[in-house]
């Protein structure tokens, strides 16, 4: 067994680490709590003129397959095709797996009774054996679990942060903290837009991360495109300034935390934003009604947004997904060719 107890790395990521090639790691909560189960076709709300809209338009897709699935296995060949070996990381009975199979991958989509783990669950789900989708904090951890080497990429759709209403109710994820203690570049298009954004924006900047808006200098927002009039602190333009900021936050600096680089839903497939608002008030205020609260929040919010009218969330999702895990390739080859 490769690593600690509980820990295991696959062997096609193992290698790749050990020989200094380019590796992506992928979260799964986006599998067991983000994205439906039920079939649907392919995404369509990226044209031919971005890469992502290319990506998702020339590989196969199996429309009888669960979509979730369908999609996670999009969003690592977008890593490979970029030049990468994806490392989709989750909990299977137990053990933390860096770098899933299809196989594993298939079971966890199709486990209705799979948990979503931050990094506080990660050793209860170790003990009781239990089967999870990893959030952004747990799978940054298991990035630095990563054997030979801790992995230095990782991508996902958005980043968890400061909840709205944190007045009354301090619910801010533990991605915040992870972020600030594990030196792991994560590409994400901006908070998930359920977050009080500016609040989010102010916690990264007390906690001393890094963020870079990839090609804006406004803050992107989820599948809403960009903020309006909140700025990124850093914009850069190309994956190997990116790389080189990276390295230097750690390396010259000598500064152990995560980086946030920010990569805008593509514009063709992002949704107006004062419609996203009104649906997530709405979605929000329904949540309350039911009694769904902390964890259950997102994935509810999500599932209530499914049906709404003149818009499709799910094709902007997986398209933000497919478009960070290639550019996260695209940074990962950068900073190994570095090293
Ligand atoms: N973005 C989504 N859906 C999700 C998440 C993000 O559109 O399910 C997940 C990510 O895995 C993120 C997590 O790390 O939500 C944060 O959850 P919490 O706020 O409970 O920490
Ligand atoms: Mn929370």
């Amino acid at each position: 067994m490769n690593g600690s107890a509980g820990v295991v790395t696959s062997p096609e990521v193992a290698d790749a680490l050990a020989e200094g090639r380019p590796v992506v790691g992928l979260e799964t909560a986006v599998l067991t709590h983000g994205l439906p189960r039920e079939p649907r076709e392919r995404p369509t709300s990226l044209g031919p003129d971005h890469e992502a809209g290319r990506l998702l338009a020339g590989r196969d897709w199996d429309a009888g397959a669960p979509f979730n699935l369908e999609s996670v296995r999009a969003i690592a060949d977008a890593a490979r095709h970029a030049g990468a070996v994806p490392a989709t990381i989750g909990v299977i009975d137990g053990v933390l797996r860096i770098g899933l199979d299809d196989a594993e991958l298939e079971r966890l989509a199709l486990d209705e009774a799979a948990r979503k783990a931050s990094t506080r669950d990660l050793a209860g789900l170790s003990v009781d054996g239990a089967c999870a989708g990893t959030t952004v904090a747990a799978s940054m951890r298991a990035c630095r679990l990563a054997s030979p080497r801790p992995i230095e990429v990782f991508a996902t759709g958005g980043i968890g942060g400061v909840h709205r209403d944190w007045q009354s109710r301090p619910d801010i994820s533990a991605d915040l903290r992870a972020l600030a203690t594990e030196p792991v570049a994560v590409v994400a298009s901006g908070a998930k837009v359920i977050l009080d954004v500016t609040a989010t924006l102010e916690a990264l900047d007390s906690l001393g991360v890094p963020v870079l808006g990839f090609g804006t200098d406004r803050m992107p927002v989820f599948t809403a495109g960009l903020h309006d009039d909140l700025k990124v602190p850093h914009r850069i333009d190309d994956p190997e300034t990116a790389s080189r900021c990276i390295d230097r936050h750690w390396n010259s600096f000598g500064v152990a935390s995560g980086i946030l680089v920010a990569n805008p839903c593509p514009a063709d497939a992002s949704i107006d934003s004062s419609r996203l608002d009104a649906l997530v008030d709405t979605g929000l205020a329904e949540a309350s009604s039911l009694g769904i609260e902390g964890a259950d929040v997102t994935p509810f919010l999500l599932s209530s947004m499914l049906g709404a009218e003149g818009t499709d969330p799910l094709s902007s999702n997986v398209a933000l997904l497919v478009s960070n895990a290639s550019l996260a390739g695209r940074i990962a080859i950068h900073l190994s060719a570095r090293s």
